[in-house]
């Protein structure tokens, strides 16, 4: 595999400047067979910015049933002990839930409601799958935080995943403001590729998932990158929706507030853009972090109809 063109070496043993981004935003700019719910306006917005945010996309009350099942996910010992169950290095509370979409039929429908699946379809351009689900946990007091870094970054450098045609989709399940660890992106840092320092150790998912030491980039890029775009961390109420570009950087801070700070992610990735060999580790990750059996493409499923009319909140 070793002659492979890799348009996004990283994981590199000297450092190297940032590289542009050789690849399309939104992958199918005024494609009809790729139309969406997302106008004009929050196309450009999502191209310069690598994100968009939508507060109060659903309402609050969507986000219950989903503690009901973490409850009860909770009580389940097997689980807890799975490796898809990442503890906080500190406290020992739960810190992610891999595959959210597997263990929950509810969870994987909201994979496939249509207004955001249609949003996804749209900003990718194609068919798409799930890449990976989780849940990122961050308890009162205690919960800790998340470097800067590129998913993409981890996902080409571990996963094989070759362009940047993929993007996550986080609701929040509770609220995010400004003390309990929201989440923080730099607008625009999608357009740079960073190659990061530090070569992949064997079964390096087993600390990263706790806290990434490789594939975060170099403080004078990311001051850069800062200088120019900016820091914004969206804030909102349960039931708010994220959607970010594989590429965007991205941290949060540890929670010291009282409030617990709960957000499921779901990636979506082109089913043009399944993954190939790990382009610098020594070994593939499990099927948890990155789907290589279950790529279909996914079908559209009006995932709650009783939330008909919601989905619609405006961007801030
Ligand atoms: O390694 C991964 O796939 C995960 N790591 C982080 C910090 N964000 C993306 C993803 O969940
Ligand atoms: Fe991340």
């Amino acid at each position: 595999m070793s002659d492979r063109e890799d348009h996004y070496p990283t994981r590199l043993t000297t450092p190297r400047a940032a590289l542009p981004r050789n690849e399309p935003i939104v992958h199918a700019r005024n494609q009809y067979r790729w139309d969406g719910p997302l106008d004009e306006v929050a196309l450009s917005r999502y191209e310069r910015d690598g994100f968009l945010w939508f507060n109060g996309f659903f309402s609050r009350d969507i986000t219950e049933p989903f503690f009901e099942e973490l409850r009860e996910m909770a009580r389940d010992e097997a689980l807890m002990d799975s490796e898809r169950v990442i503890k906080d290095p500190h406290s020992g509370a739960i810190r992610s839930v891999f595959g959210m979409h597997e263990l929950s039929a509810r969870f994987d429908r909201l994979t496939r409601d249509p207004r955001i699946l249609g949003m996804v379809r749209q900003l990718l351009g194609s068919e798409v799958y799930i890449h990976q689900s989780r849940i990122n946990d961050k308890f009162g007091f205690q919960g800790s935080g998340f470097d800067w870094h590129s998913d993409f970054e981890t996902w080409h450098a571990e996963d094989g995943m070759p362009r940047m045609r993929a993007v996550s989709a986080s609701l929040m399940l509770t609220n995010n403001n400004e003390f309990n660890g929201p989440l923080m992106l730099i607008p625009g840092s999608h357009r740079l590729f960073v190659p990061c320092v530090g070569e992949t150790p064997a079964m390096n998912w087993q600390d990263s998932l706790k806290a990434q030491t490789i594939g975060v980039p170099d403080e004078s890029a990311l001051a850069r990158l800062a200088e120019h775009g900016g820091i914004q961390a969206p804030k909102g109420p349960a039931g708010s929706l994220l959607l970010f570009e594989c590429n965007t950087l991205h941290a949060s801070n540890e929670n010291m507030s009282p409030w617990p700070r709960s957000n499921l992610f779901f990636v979506y990735n082109s089913v043009d853009n399944l993954l190939e060999e790990p382009f610098a580790a020594p070994m593939r990750r499990p099927e948890f972090l990155a789907a290589r059996e279950t790529t279909a493409a996914l079908t559209m499923h009006d995932a709650f109809p009783e939330l008909a009319g919601q989905g619609v909140a405006p961007l801030q």
